[in-house]
């Protein structure tokens, strides 16, 4: 007889590889997102709602942020506790781990590695407690998967710099209060057009973040544009420096690792939402649960979901040791999102027509997926990215056409 029980939410017992620390870390968001989010989520995706008390109760746990030194209104936690949060908010909507991505992520992290100390002082600490909002803008209406390509511009001039062009689908936007904006630089001694990252606070002239409307996925997150006609932002607000496309890509890399762990979530919750249905649902006298067809899909399910556990919990690990390179986090993005869209399908059609109702949720996943799936850089992006460093061959531009 085995000596362990076979655990069907955790077949490889992961989560008894977690450290004390990170392990804490995780039960307080699980609680949270629980009690306090879970309750709201159906209303909220189907109202469009995001909850303007959900940034202070996240602040409240020490949930934003958390690898941000203390000093800096931070934990000083470890990048495998900050899957853990995503894992947990994400199980319950991606929408509220977006939120939680762009301030952790794409906010607080580029100020607190690209920042001045007057800058990492005055704003981390309150992005920390949520009594700032922050948001970021790398794509544009043109430039999407080739950020390279923007047009937004950050001309020089005296005390500053005049920032003119728009940003789209931007989380947060409509309600940040500073936004990190990444522009090509004009007019100073540097090659014309080096890409430069500067803070700018909403509240600034010709500055406007109007809101995307009619979105069928992440509903509970704000979207929204980002228009700067004339915006002066102070030296004091541009980061020192950061030049090019790396300043965006260092950030994207911690949100993008964010996202393999919340896709995780996602996908454990489709799962375990099935498993339950099939189990109590009865059809031809039997729980669904009883037939070959279904036993299967939970079958694959549960592989792709180990396998999922495995990568983000390893990719963490090689996190904190230091010993990453992007292309492992856009292996596990791709992969994880991937296999969470799969998964959260596989699992709406096991709920027939149950699993058109939000009330059932897997739908709900399932619409969010597609747009997790997509930003941060798509499916066949990182498979790009993947197929150049494999092959030493970059294949993002078409080759021998005159297009
Ligand atoms: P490429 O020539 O590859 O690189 C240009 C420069 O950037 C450096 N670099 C990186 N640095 C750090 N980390 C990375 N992951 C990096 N990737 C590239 C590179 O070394 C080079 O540096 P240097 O010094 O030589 O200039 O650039 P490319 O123009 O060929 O890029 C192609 C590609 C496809 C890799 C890239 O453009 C890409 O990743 N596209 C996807 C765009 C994307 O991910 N956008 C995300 C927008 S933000 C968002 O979606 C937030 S959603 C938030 C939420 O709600 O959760
Ligand atoms: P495109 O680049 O036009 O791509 C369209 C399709 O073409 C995709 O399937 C893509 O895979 C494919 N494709 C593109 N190039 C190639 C190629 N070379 N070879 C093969 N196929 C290719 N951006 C931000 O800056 N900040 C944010 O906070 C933010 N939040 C977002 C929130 C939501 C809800 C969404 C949906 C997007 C958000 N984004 C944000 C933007 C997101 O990062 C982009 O949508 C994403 O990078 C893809 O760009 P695109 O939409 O312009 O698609």
């Amino acid at each position: 007889m085995p000596k362990v029980n076979f655990n069907p939410e955790d077949a490889y017992f992961f989560e008894s590889m977690l450290g004390e620390e990170d392990r804490m870390i995780m039960e307080t968001a699980r609680e949270y997102a629980q009690t306090k989010l879970e309750p709201r989520a159906c209303d909220a995706n189907q109202n469009e709602i995001f909850d303007h008390a959900i940034p202070k109760e996240m602040a409240d746990l020490n949930l934003l942020g958390v690898t941000v030194p203390e000093e800096y209104g931070g934990i000083g936690a470890s990048n495998t506790a900050y899957g853990l949060i995503a894992r947990e908010i994400e199980r319950v909507d991606s929408a509220y781990r977006s939120f939680l991505s762009v301030q952790s992520s794409l906010v607080m992290h580029p100020i607190n590695v690209f920042g001045t100390e007057e800058q990492k002082k005055k704003y981390l600490p309150k992005l920390a407690a949520a009594e700032l909002i922050g948001c970021f803008g790398l794509t544009e209406p043109d430039h999407g998967s080739d950020p390279g390509g923007m047009k937004t511009t950050a001309t020089k001039v005296e005390g500053g710099w005049k920032l003119n062009g728009a940003k789209m689908w931007i989380t947060n936007s409509p309600i940040a209060d500073i936004a990190i904006v990444w522009a090509k630089a004009k007019g100073t001694s540097e090659k014309d057009g080096i890409i430069r990252g500067v803070i700018i606070e909403s509240d600034s002239k010709g500055y406007s973040a109007p809101t995307t409307h009619n979105k069928m996925s992440l509903r509970a997150s704000y979207t929204g544009e980002i228009i700067m006609d004339d915006v002066f932002v102070p030296d004091s607000n541009a980061f020192p420096d950061i030049r090019g496309l790396k300043g965006p890509f260092t950030c994207l890399n911690s949100a993008r690792y964010g996202i393999v762990w919340g896709a995780l979530g996602a996908a454990e919750n489709c799962y375990t939402r099935a498993k339950q249905y099939v189990m109590e649902r009865q059809q031809f006298g039997y729980p669904l649960g009883a037939n070959q067809l279904v036993q299967t899909k939970l079958a694959n399910m549960l592989t792709d979901i180990t396998q999922m556990q495995l990568l983000a919990w390893r990719l963490g690990q090689l996190k904190d040791e230091n010993r990453d390179h992007p292309t492992m986090t856009s292996l596990a993005k791709r992969n994880n999102c991937g296999k969470a869209l799969e998964i959260a399908r596989i699992a709406r059609d096991m709920l027939g027509g149950n699993g058109i109702t939000g009330e059932y949720r897997v739908v709900h996943h399932m619409v969010n997926l597609e747009s997790v799936n997509t930003y941060e850089g798509t499916y066949d992006i990182h498979g790009l990215i993947l197929g150049r460093e494999i092959t030493g061959i970059q294949a993002f531009t078409p080759r021998g056409n005159d297009l």
